[in-house]
């Protein structure tokens, strides 16, 4: 497939440095944006792919209050580690760069200032909540209050999570800042808008023309046009940013959505002096991989932002990928509900292409997906274990035993070899036109038919069956093998760079490009082989029996940290606590009760006498581990018939987090009967 353009850049989101990397931001943009490339330099295309770190916004700030300590740090923690992640799982950006960087920062102001010179901006006059004790603007995330719509106290200032509407930070009942806790005022201020209303069929046009993109993104942007644009402020009352290069814009910032965009064209600056050629030149064509969140500011604001400038070109497509869940639940950086890449990195030492191949096999291209361990070791055993691994592991040991590892000649091939050969040099362009379409999913399962069709051609031909009584029709079975086996190293690389790179060597080739794939000449005669290695490995129930208890440990911790507080109960006084006669007790005696779970029937001492008391505890107790056990119990508490008992009194217990119960006891030996007051 051939198109008018001389040349692509390719960019990927560029995601907020205030965190590590997971298996989320991987299959939602990034893999998909390193195939493409790595395909597209492998036919030899002039390409460049960009990313860096989105340093701005609201998400540093609060990361940065969250660990204590400056957005500095923050950003210049996550970033080399975005940047390290990434290259360990063979991302392969010709640049990662920051937005911090003072070429970003010159960029973003030129682009605010061109804008503003040509009068595209309104100014407006808002009223917009500010902290006074903070002595700031409050950013919609820094606002909570009551949802208005479901009464979710917790909802922020730009959305409520319980029941998902979007709204103002004005429209909640009771805000209140999360930096002081002080009930923000309304104080006015001026910034500087984006007519997008204004702008409307210009971008209509514009959508219009790219009926080609993937449905649920063009879809996503018919139903904000349908909606109405409206005007967008692209400055902020904030101080962590790029400063608005005007003299009245005194202690505001750029738009963390205006500058970040920029930043793909800022990096390409640090990257090349020729970067024009890739932002400029008509003949380039701009794909921005993003995940399906980022959708209107790339495919409406950004382009919008470019269209007022008016020396750039627009980006020609935007596949963007839907969510990954992880074992049926929503990842989420600050519920730890995530595969980290960084541990992935220590649990799975050198297995990068394993998480690249699940990803991509079951990647969040048209609707959300889930990963799951069980689907990860499954894909890893049944497919590049059994399908991939095998076919090469099999082609190599039968040519090291028959032939001492050298490649033989294809000869007299019967019309099955032919076909094969002739199937064989048909995956090429047909896994090509599956990664043009963005289509990795279907492009990967290309890739796995090839492998399938090398392990049924030897099922079929079974050379072990012939070696001693035709050895020649071994030897072209074997080569033609080879070839399949070599295309696979050639074909492979996109999706899993360190097996293609592994299979090279093992064949003993120099890596070559997509272009001299499908031919059955790519391993010549008499070529000597390098030595066989396993590609893949097995994956045991252990290992993923620990990662699910790695899960099981961050959901516990989460709903200890969610446990709400109940909240303080009504004033009483002091007379009113005297009233509770409490005393340390000993248990001397405990059983359970017939035909419940829960119930423990214990003798207690209570120094006044000895009494039976009849407790809920028999979830968290054995009987025969409490004899003995000091407890504080309430004496005067009226009798009560528990089951047939009569319990007299009631044994105080604190309740933990996640509703396990332990006695309260004295932390040194008292004396039974003694108050507890
Ligand atoms: N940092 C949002 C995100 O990480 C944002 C993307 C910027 S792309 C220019 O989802
Ligand atoms: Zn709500």
């Amino acid at each position: 497939m051939e198109d008018q353009f001389k040349r692509t850049t390719v960019t990927a989101a560029l995601p907020y440095a205030n965190g590590p990397v997971h298996i989320g931001h991987l299959a939602g943009c990034y893999l998909p944006a390193d195939i493409y490339v790595r395909y597209l330099r492998s036919k030899g295309k002039d390409v460049k792919f960009i990313c860096g770190s989105d340093e701005h916004g609201a998400a540093i700030s609060i990361r940065a209050k969250k660990e204590g300590i400056t957005s500095q740090q923050v950003i210049d923690k996550y970033h080399k580690m975005m940047g390290d992640a990434f290259k360990d799982f063979g991302i392969s950006f010709d640049i990662y760069a920051r937005t911090s960087s003072p070429t970003h920062h010159a960029t973003a102001s030129e682009f605010f200032t061109n804008l503003y010179q040509k009068n595209i901006f309104t100014e407006e006059v808002t009223e917009q909540y500010f902290d006074e004790q903070a002595n700031q603007f409050l950013a919609d995330r820094y606002i909570v209050g009551t949802c208005p719509n479901c009464n979710n106290e917790n909802a922020y200032g730009d959305q409520c999570e319980n029941c998902g509407s979007t709204l103002n930070a004005t429209d909640l009942i009771n805000p209140h800042s999360t930096l002081s806790g002080a009930v923000p005022i309304l104080k006015t201020t001026k910034n500087w808008f984006l007519p997008l209303d204004k702008m409307q069929g210009d971008i209509d046009n514009y959508i219009n023309s790219h009926k080609d993109w993937k449905a649920n993104v063009f879809g996503q942007c018919k139903s904000w046009l349908n909606q109405g644009l409206q005007p967008r402020a692209m400055t902020r009352d904030l101080d962590w940013g790029v400063k608005v290069p005007l003299k009245e814009a005194e202690g505001k910032v750029l738009y963390v959505w205006f500058d970040a965009p920029i930043g793909y064209i800022s990096a390409t600056k640090e990257l090349t002096p020729d970067w024009e050629k890739y932002w400029i030149s008509k003949d380039t064509k701009l794909v921005h991989f993003i995940g399906k969140d980022n959708i209107v500011f790339h495919c409406i604001i950004f382009p919008a932002i470019l269209m007022a400038h008016g020396d750039y070109i627009l980006p020609e497509n935007v596949p963007a990928n839907e969510f990954l869940n992880l074992e049926g639940d929503k990842i989420s950086t600050s519920r730890n509900w995530a595969v980290w890449l960084h541990e992935y990195l220590q649990d799975f030492a050198g297995k990068q292409d394993i998480l690249r191949y699940v990803l991509c096999a079951n990647a969040p291209e048209t609707k959300d997906n889930d990963f799951t361990w069980k689907d990860f070791q499954a894909r890893n055993n049944n497919e590049l274990v059994a399908i991939f691994g095998n076919f090469i592991n099999r082609v190599m040991v039968l040519s090291h035993k028959y032939f001492d590892g050298k490649a033989g000649e294809i000869k007299d091939c019967t019309p099955y070899d032919l076909a094969v050969l002739a199937e064989m040099q048909a995956y090429p362009e047909k896994i090509a036109k599956s990664i043009e379409q963005y289509r990795f999913r279907e492009a990967l399962v290309e890739l796995m038919n090839l492998a399938r069709l090398g392990n049924k051609y030897l099922a079929d031909t079974e050379p072990w069956k012939i070696s001693k009584e035709e050895p020649q029709r071994v030897e072209t079975i074997l080569a033609i093998s080879l070839q399949i086996a070599a295309n696979l190293a050639i074909l492979s690389e996109p999706f899993l760079p360190f097996t293609s790179k592994s299979l090279f060597e093992q064949l003993n080739l120099a890596s070559s490009n997509w272009n001299t794939a499908g031919a059955s000449n790519l391993i010549p005669a008499g070529h000597q082989l390098g030595a066989a290695t396993l590609l893949f490995a097995k994956i045991e129930d252990e290992k993923m029996d620990a990662q699910l208890e790695k899960l099981k440990a961050s959901k516990k911790e989460n709903e200890q940290a969610n446990h709400q507080m109940e909240a303080q109960k009504p004033l009483i006084t002091f007379d009113d606590f005297s009233k509770n006669d409490m005393r340390v007790g000993t248990i001397i005696a405990a059983e359970r009760v017939p035909k419940t779970k829960n119930l423990l029937k214990m003798t207690i001492d209570t120094g006044i006498d000895q009494r039976t008391v009849v407790s809920g505890i028999a979830a968290y107790y054995e009987p025969e581990n409490i004899i003995g056990q000091q407890v504080t119990i309430l004496v005067n508490l009226a009798p009560r018939d528990i089951k047939g008992i009569t319990s007299e009194g009631m044994i105080l217990m604190a309740e933990n987090a996640d509703g396990s119960l332990a006695f309260i006891a004295p932390t040194k030996a008292i004396s039974n009967g003694g108050n507890v007051k």
